[in-house]
């Protein structure tokens, strides 16, 4: 296969970079972490599986930490129950939106200055209905940007198998760049199941079409679904209420994901914040 295509700091000032051409820095930091096959993965498929994430010890303190917070479900698709806005609920989600390779491919799919949009656990014990098809760009009309607008990633604690619930995708459906159709959603032509082992990622791109299977076994699936964006975007979840002595012991990253750094959202009576503008513009074509 050949290397990732890479862009020098200089070019990309000048042109926005393209989608799945890395700056040299994050190519470097891609390739370190071993992720390069996962990134030809989400252009070639629109998803990848990232194996070993973290530590087993660490996932399964996640799955307890989820179990502790969850609250009844309202849909069929969370009849285990749900947990939500859970960024500042526990020390461990800042942990998971710090994670080294999770943060790597965010960059990759939703630029510099990648904003949180959600941190939702699903908990989905046997029997739970399936969840139809959709593109997760679902508050993004079609044609879809080239440029990918939203990422998901959603942490393995329980092996993803079809009977097990796993979720469904059609390889390459991101290409077709658009909502899949109320026939086509039924249809499911060409789904697979997502196979994965537990302390994995499941992720992809914001145009691929997925859902879920029925749960099939006993016990529950536990899962993290973790949704980042591109900068521009409004988030799903609103951290405001965070304020800086929340932050103050924070990696600069949580700032970052929190659009505090970017110029969004804060023009006073003087104008534009120019302090954090170029940066902005910059981060934002990244
Ligand atoms: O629960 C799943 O397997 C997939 C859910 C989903 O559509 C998502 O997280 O975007
Ligand atoms: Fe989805």
């Amino acid at each position: 296969m050949s290397e990732l295509r890479t862009i020098t700091r200089a070019e990309v000032r000048e042109h926005t970079n393209p989608m799945f051409v890395l700056r040299r820095e994050l190519e470097t930091r891609v390739d370190g972490l071993g992720l390069k096959d996962n990134v030809r993965d989400i252009e070639a498929n629109g998803f990848t599986v990232v194996k070993d994430v973290a530590t087993p010890e660490f996932t399964a303190r996640l799955r307890e930490t989820i179990l502790r917070l969850k609250e009844d479900g309202d849909g069929p698709a969370w009849t285990g129950g749900a947990a939500g806005m859970l960024l500042d609920r526990d020390p461990i989600f800042v942990e998971v939106v710090t994670n080294p390779k999770l943060r790597a491919l965010v960059e990759v799919m939703c630029g510099q200055g990648a904003i949180l949009m959600q941190l939702l656990a699903s908990v989905r014990p046997k029997g739970t209905p399936a969840l139809p098809l959709h593109a997760d760009q679902n508050w993004l009309p079609a044609p879809f940007p080239e440029h990918n607008q939203i990422f998901t990633m959603c942490w393995v604690m329980d092996p993803f198998t079809r009977e097990g619930g796993a979720t469904s995708i059609i390889p390459g459906s991101h290409r077709k760049r658009r909502h899949p159709t109320n026939a086509e959603r039924d249809a499911m032509e060409g789904a697979v199941a997502i196979e994965a082992d537990a302390n994995s990622l499941a992720c992809w791109d914001g145009s691929v079409w997925h859902g879920n299977y029925p749960r099939a076994l006993e016990g529950e699936r536990v899962v993290l679904h973790i949704t980042f964006g591109r900068l521009a975007l409004r988030p799903v979840e609103n951290y405001d209420y965070l304020g800086e002595d929340w932050l103050a012991d924070k990696p600069e990253a949580l700032r970052i994901m929190l659009g505090r750094e970017d110029f969004l959202g804060k023009s006073s009576d003087s104008g534009f914040n120019f302090a954090l503008t170029p940066r902005t513009f910059d981060w934002a074509k990244n």
